[in-house]
């Protein structure tokens, strides 16, 4: 039947009209960012590149206060503010901005822009802020042929095979944007490495976006392929205790720095989904990550070193990154940081906290959020992705009793440790409005806030955000924000409630697919849901993989136990009947039922909200966010048809009469291809077609 039809015709003329249409004065295509409400006419970026000259830049071009404007590099250093806080002290003639460095002054005046635009600039008083991290990290999965690996914006930002010659706009307008939030680094290819990187061809590119970045306070850092002695080095052996190996890892890290003085360090993927490490001989990672410390510490260096390693033959993989890391608890050197996924899996809707940040005691770890959305709807669907870090952040871990947050171990201030990060991996791309989705912009700008500010809310932040890229108005920003901030939890209602997880499609994580297979059992869905006659779910408990022991008390309880388990965290810690009678006093499979159609019902309504919003919009914003929204809707349905109607073939229970009828068969859903290549979003008119 409707199965591929080509959908929204009448839409995509809308699009195609939309910079001729006459219904609003301009045309957007989202390229200005944040700097939208600020600068309308086109950017403005300063000719001379200095930090100061940028910022001062920015106060001649935008700001429309009545005060003057100050700039005060102090002479007697404040400790309170360190290398990049600031003070904003606002008087009834002047406002100035105060700060040990000139980046200290650029984000300052970042800072009274984005007041400006939102409506915060104080009559008197006086605003200190200081970073709450100290490296607050992009991470760019770009390839050298110009791929992103979970990229949906397009390729890669970095033309490589016009560098270092051809120097494009993007890459300051790049930089300013980062500035603007506070990011201070930025890692620029794929933890999936590939060696060229670190030739002197590829060093003399990245000088040259280094050099753009740095009046923008922002560092580069690369990611490195662990056996890159052999591949590009010559050697025999990537062993990273043999003396050779060593040496030339010194005199790389002496080579990049005498190319990029600054230059952050290292960041890498060893040991997981096939890349090299040290366990390829016989070595820990401890041994890896130490040798690379070593190679860059002379220069002030940092390495990353990721936790992110599962086995095909370990029965739970949430439980392995703990299993491998924690015998080396206290064995990194002090400049290796041990980033770690938000979550134990890998970037689901949502995953209870890696237990590894509770277990590692003396061990400078960092968070990685995934902003791009690999799990969440590519850059088709609009969530709003704070809420979920910001679960992650205030998790208490009960390392040190209560009280001993995500956050405040991560920042450092638990243990007091004076090294601390927080990385986000980009959804950047070279698509005009950078992220592919005008509100997943939202995502990039949040996790620079919260970067900057872990207890800033998600509220706040939304609030922010919508007052700069579209309008102040009430009407706009009370219904949108709701929207935003009601996004996440509602995807995870249409994909993946109560703690289910992974039912992905292998095809590029877009849609669902919970009855495939895999070459390698813990890359099926079926690992993850583990349905059946007998009901659904992952026993994660004492009596089942054990997960539960990985988390401090009274996590280990309250999790393992039936009736204190989160229920919405209940199919990712327990496996259940169909009929297990949920507190409600309903059925799991009904209330499972209801969920999706609460997260179905919901998606549909952001297409009314938007439609009540459209006079405050230009067109072609309105148009392409419109669009998305249907296929959003749309998708809601097609998650929901996918799991239920495979899990029927198990529970043989009824779809809830108050619940909307499936559009399809598992007979039919299961047969659709989307074919996506390259790591791409579906093009529209491959996906399932469905009636709203
Ligand atoms: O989320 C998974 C992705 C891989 C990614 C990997 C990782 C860069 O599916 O594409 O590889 O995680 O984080 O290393």
């Amino acid at each position: 039947m409707r199965l591929f039809k080509i959908l929204l015709l009448a839409s995509m003329t809308a699009v195609l009209a939309s910079c001729n249409g006459t219904a609003k004065p301009e045309c957007n295509d989202g390229h200005q960012l944040w700097f939208y409400s600020m600068d309308q006419d086109g950017m403005n970026l300063s000719e001379e590149k200095t930090t100061m000259a940028i910022a001062a830049n920015e106060v001649r071009e935008y700001w429309h206060g009545e005060q003057a404007v100050l700039f005060n590099v102090l002479e007697t250093k404040d400790d309170v503010l360190g290398p990049e806080g600031y003070r904003l002290v606002f008087g009834k003639d002047a406002v100035a901005v105060d700060a040990n460095t000139e980046t200290g002054i650029l984000y300052g005046t970042y800072d009274l822009l984005r007041r400006q635009e939102t409506g915060k600039v104080l009559k008197e008083g006086t605003v200190t802020e200081v970073p709450a991290y100290q490296y607050r990290v992009l991470n760019h999965w770009d390839n050298p042929d110009l791929t992103v690996e979970r990229g949906y914006a397009g390729q890669s930002l970095w033309k490589w095979e016009t560098l270092p010659e051809t120097v494009l706009p993007v890459y300051e307008e790049y930089a300013r944007a980062n500035a603007s939030l506070g990011i201070n680094c930025t890692v620029l290819n794929n933890v999936n490495a590939d060696p060229v990187i670190l030739t002197p061809e590829y060093l003399q590119k990245v000088k040259v976006l280094a050099d753009i970045f740095r009046p923008y306070g922002l560092k580069v850092f690369l990611s490195i392929n662990f056996a890159s002695p052999k591949h590009i080095g010559g050697l025999k052996t990537s062993d990273p205790l043999d003396k050779d190996v060593a040496e030339w890892w010194n005199k790389k890290a002496a080579e990049i720095y005498s190319v990029i003085p600054d230059f952050g360090g290292f960041l890498v993927k060893a040991n997981s989904e096939g890349q090299s490490g040290p366990q390829d001989y016989g070595r820990t990672h401890a041994d890896g990550a130490n040798m690379l410390a070593k190679a860059v510490k002379p220069f002030g260096g940092i390495v990353m070193w990721r936790a992110f390693v599962y086995d095909p033959q370990a029965p739970d993989r949430a439980m392995q990154a703990s299993l491998e890391f924690v015998p080396f608890d206290g064995k990194f050197d002090d400049n290796v940081i041990v980033q770690i996924k938000n979550g134990p899996i890998d970037f689901q809707p949502r995953e209870p906290f890696s237990p590894l940040f509770g277990q590692l005691e003396n061990t400078t770890v960092m968070a990685e959020m995934q902003i791009t959305q690999e799990y969440l709807g590519h850059s088709n669907h609009l969530v709003y992705l704070h809420p979920m870090w910001k679960e992650c952040l205030d998790a208490d871990t009960y390392q040190k009793g209560e009280g001993s947050t995500v956050r405040d171990i991560t920042t450092g201030k638990l243990h007091g440790r004076p090294l601390n990060a927080i990385a986000g991996v980009a959804n950047i791309g070279d698509s005009t409005n950078w992220c592919g989705h005008h509100f997943a912009q939202a995502n990039w700008y949040a996790f620079g806030r919260m970067a900057w500010d872990p207890e800033l809310s998600s509220e706040d932040i939304a609030d922010e955000w919508i007052k700069q890229t579209f309008t102040d108005d009430k009407d706009f920003v009370d219904p949108i924000k709701a929207l935003m901030l009601e996004s996440r939890e509602n995807t995870v209602r249409y994909e993946m409630p109560m703690g289910l997880h992974h039912t992905f499609s292998s095809e590029g994580h877009y849609g669902p697919g919970p009855w495939e297979g895999s070459i390698r059992p813990d890359w099926s869905p079926k690992y993850y849901h583990k349905a059946g006659p007998d009901g659904v779910g992952f026993d994660r408990t004492m009596n089942g993989s054990g997960n539960v022991g990985q988390y401090h008390e009274p996590l280990a309880s309250l999790y393992g136990n039936l009736e204190t388990c989160p229920e919405e965290l209940i199919l990712w810690f327990h496996h259940l009947p169909w009929d297990y009678k949920m507190k409600s006093g309903e059925t799991l499979w009904d209330t499972l039922c209801h969920t999706f159609q609460q997260g179905i019902d919901a998606a549909a309504g952001y297409i009314d909200t938007w439609a009540d919003v459209r006079k405050f919009v230009d067109e072609q914003r309105w148009n392409e966010v419109n669009v998305k929204l249907i296929r959003q809707a749309k998708d809601a349905l097609w998650w929901r048809d996918a799991t239920m109607v495979y899990f029927q073939t198990f529970s043989n229970m009824p779809i809830p009469e108050d619940c909307s009828a499936p559009q399809y068969t598992f007979e039919e859903l299961s047969k659709v291809r989307i074919n996506i290549t390259n790591y791409e979003t579906p093009d529209l008119d491959v996906l399932p077609e469905y009636e709203l």
